[in-house]
């Protein structure tokens, strides 16, 4: 399973500030640390970055790349702050991403092409969120034929089905695991998947969010998910995955698997 820390986000307190601050050494410190936990990516998140998206993206891709090395998840809305931060990106990034609207993929998945970078499509459109996992599917559909028409192939692209809160919308959880196995129908071989975990336990009492974001990570895990946006810091949620890889035989399991 890939990892992408969800952690360096404008919306958090700390972390937003420094962005807004330019300062770059609590990011930095934050970034190794999420790498040292095991994130195989850090995804970068600036909000809708409709003030100077663009220059901010560019300060902290090379800021961050300059000290740890690591490919980055570039999470906005921003085209113009996307295209900006795929510049100076150092790799294969991951563009977060496209919706499955004619308009947006006609404007994303072109960057896709032309820096070689990975994409993620979530399965959203001009009619909203998708009801059931039928919907989920059609749209995901609508993604795979677009992303073939611009020569995108199934391995650089990750289809998100799009977790929602369980305190909120309880149903749609089963939808989302169920549209996962769909998707495997696609093509062969199949696109990627991933989700933005802790979008489940959002809303959900603060002593509660760990356990509700790892036992989601290992139900999507049995049902092919390969990859997850998350806390890499949380050491329950990185423990239950490195025990998963055991018992599905993917690592050698040994006595002391956990140290
Ligand atoms: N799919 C894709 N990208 C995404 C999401 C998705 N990007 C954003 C989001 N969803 C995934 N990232 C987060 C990041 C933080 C939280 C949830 C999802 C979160 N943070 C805590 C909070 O807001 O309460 C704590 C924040 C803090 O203080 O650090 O819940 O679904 N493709």
């Amino acid at each position: 399973m890939l990892i992408v820390a969800e952690n360096i986000n404008i919306r958090n307190t700390k972390i937003g500030t420094s962005m807004r601050e330019r300062n770059s050494e609590p990011i930095i410190e934050l970034a190794k640390s999420l790498k040292d936990a095991g994130a195989n990516y850090l995804d970068i998140n600036i909000g809708p970055g409709t003030k100077g998206g663009p220059e901010l993206i560019k300060w902290l891709v090379t800021s961050i790349q300059e000290k740890v090395d690591i490919p980055l998840c570039l999470d906005t809305k921003n085209i113009e702050a996307m295209k900006a931060g795929l510049e100076v990106h150092k790799g294969r990034a991951i563009i977060n991403s496209t919706d499955g609207s004619e308009e947006q993929m006609n404007k994303v998945m072109p960057l896709a092409k032309e820096f070689n970078a990975a994409i993620i499509g979530l399965t959203l459109d001009e009619s909203g969120i998708p009801r059931d996992e039928n919907e989920r599917f059609q749209i995901a559909f609508n993604i795979m034929t677009k992303a073939t028409e611009y020569g995108i192939s199934p391995e650089d692209l990750y289809i998100d089905p799009i977790i929602l809160p369980v305190s909120g919308m309880q149903d749609q959880v089963n939808y989302a695991i169920e549209s996962i196995k769909m998707f495997s129908q696609l093509s062969d071989p199949p696109p990627k998947t991933i989700v933005g975990l802790s979008n489940i336990s959002q809303s959900s009492p603060p002593e509660l969010r760990s356990l509700l974001n790892r036992t989601l990570l290992i139900m999507l895990a049995c049902n092919g998910l390969s990859a997850a946006i998350a806390d890499s810091l949380d050491k329950e949620l990185m423990t239950v995955l490195k025990t998963y890889d055991i018992l599905t035989n993917k690592v050698l399991y040994a006595h002391s698997y956990l140290d």
